[in-house]
């Protein structure tokens, strides 16, 4: 089916760099499926999609997971979130000042941040109020990033021994009320010199093989693996490095988790910032051809060992990890075979399971119920279905 062969193609050809004429050898190259498609399926949509989005300039795009097909979540269906709008920057005038607790202040240019060491490091990336909201369920794509590692140009610069904090900059800003001033700041998270020199860490320029879309950060952004999506400034400006911790919004003021603990018999509350992902999964959707039908979907946030799926009230059953893609960052996918569905509507349900053998936990469990906000949402996603 034409169909089927060009999801195939899809998910072989990783990048915009990939010319027509290298899509047919690439396609015999290469395991025939790099993804769980079968030729002929069709997708069974869910009958609980998400509420319209509520804050469309704060999200303008979102992950279809009616879509998921590919490994690489393609550059144009991938998620934006911009909280300050998505600034146009000129890459001929541009500069990257590195300053603030360095012997050495930098300004570099597009082409020597380009000129410098390239590294590739695919990573999903999940907006950690992913799943928080009811209309918040498409922010995580997973790419394959390019840029060159942070920790050696901030070496160059000269890194002081007072130094603890490093923050970046984006080029975006806006107006913030903070108790009874108003002022204008610039969207910027921080990270300790430490998480911030992880060989990992990189400055990045390229999104799936293309330049970086102007949603998600053109000409260059953070890429932080392992870290929840704000910490991913995009548009990145200006990298500083203080003696004190950074305290802007997107810091520790928006981007709190806030969760009541029992404490000497008392519940109080207890404020943690944004950081590492979690372990989850959720079931992306379900296709099928004829009476065979298939559960599709993704786990990420920590190294996966096990994902299992249940069907309404039934047992957890081990879904089949997708082998074909290997990444410490990237999400695995997963699926399970359903052959004859009774009719009627079903729930699907996954949960993720780590190499430490600690479960993603379930939405009633008090480490979910006991948040006051909704960031850091890694609980299991149920999802309905109606089988005809
Ligand atoms: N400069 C800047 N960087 C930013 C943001 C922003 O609004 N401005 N949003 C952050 C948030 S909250 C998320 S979830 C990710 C989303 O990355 P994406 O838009 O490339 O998917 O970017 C992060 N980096
Ligand atoms: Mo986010």
């Amino acid at each position: 089916m034409a169909n089927a062969d060009m999801r195939r193609r899809e998910v072989l050809v990783h990048g915009a760099a990939a010319t027509a004429a290298g899509l047919a050898s690439l396609g015999s190259a290469l395991p025939a499926w790099a993804f769980p498609n079968r030729q002929g399926e069709e997708v069974v949509p869910w009958v609980d999609p998400p509420p319209p989005v509520a804050a469309p300039q704060v999200v303008p795009r979102q992950l279809d997971w009616e879509r998921l097909d590919s490994w690489i979540t393609p550059n144009d269906r991938f998620f934006v979130v911009a909280h300050y709008g998505i600034p146009e920057i000129d890459p001929a005038t541009f500069r990257l000042r590195v300053d603030g607790l360095v012997e050495r202040p930098l300004s570099l240019t597009l082409d020597q941040i380009r000129a410098r060491p390239r590294r590739e490091v695919a990573f999903t990336v999940e907006c950690s109020g992913n799943h928080g909201i009811p209309w918040l369920t498409g922010a995580i794509g997973n790419a394959r990033w390019a840029g060159t590692p942070l920790a050696p140009l901030l070496r160059e610069a000269g890194l002081r021994r007072d130094g603890i904090e490093v923050v970046f900059y984006g080029a975006d800003s806006g107006e913030e009320q903070i108790r009874d001033v108003k002022v204008r700041a610039p969207f910027a998270r921080s990270m300790s010199v430490a998480d911030a020199t992880a060989a990992n860490v990189l400055l990045c320029w390229e999104m799936n093989g293309a330049a970086l879309p102007r949603e998600n950060g053109f000409p260059l952004r953070l890429v932080a693996p392992g870290w929840y999506g704000v910490t991913n400034v995009k548009w990145l400006d200006r990298i500083e490095v203080r003696d004190t911790r950074f305290a802007g919004r997107f810091m520790a003021r928006d981007y709190v988790t806030v969760r009541e603990e029992e404490i000497g018999g008392r519940r109080l509350a207890v404020e943690t910032l944004v950081g590492r992902t979690l372990l989850k999964s959720a079931p992306a959707r379900v296709t099928r051809v004829g009476g065979r039908y298939r559960v599709v979907g993704a786990a990420w946030g920590r190294p996966v060992a096990r994902v299992d799926v249940r069907i309404d009230d039934g047992p957890w059953v081990p879904a089949t990890l997708d082998r074909a893609e290997e990444a410490e960052f990237g999400w695995k996918i997963w699926s399970l075979d359903w052959d004859n569905p009774a009719p009627g509507e079903h729930a699907v349900t996954s949960r993720a399971v780590d190499a430490a053998g600690r479960i993603q936990p379930t939405m009633d469990d008090p480490w979910i119920t006991s948040k006051r906000t909704y960031w850091e949402s890694n609980g299991q996603v149920t999802r309905r279905i109606r089988i005809a």
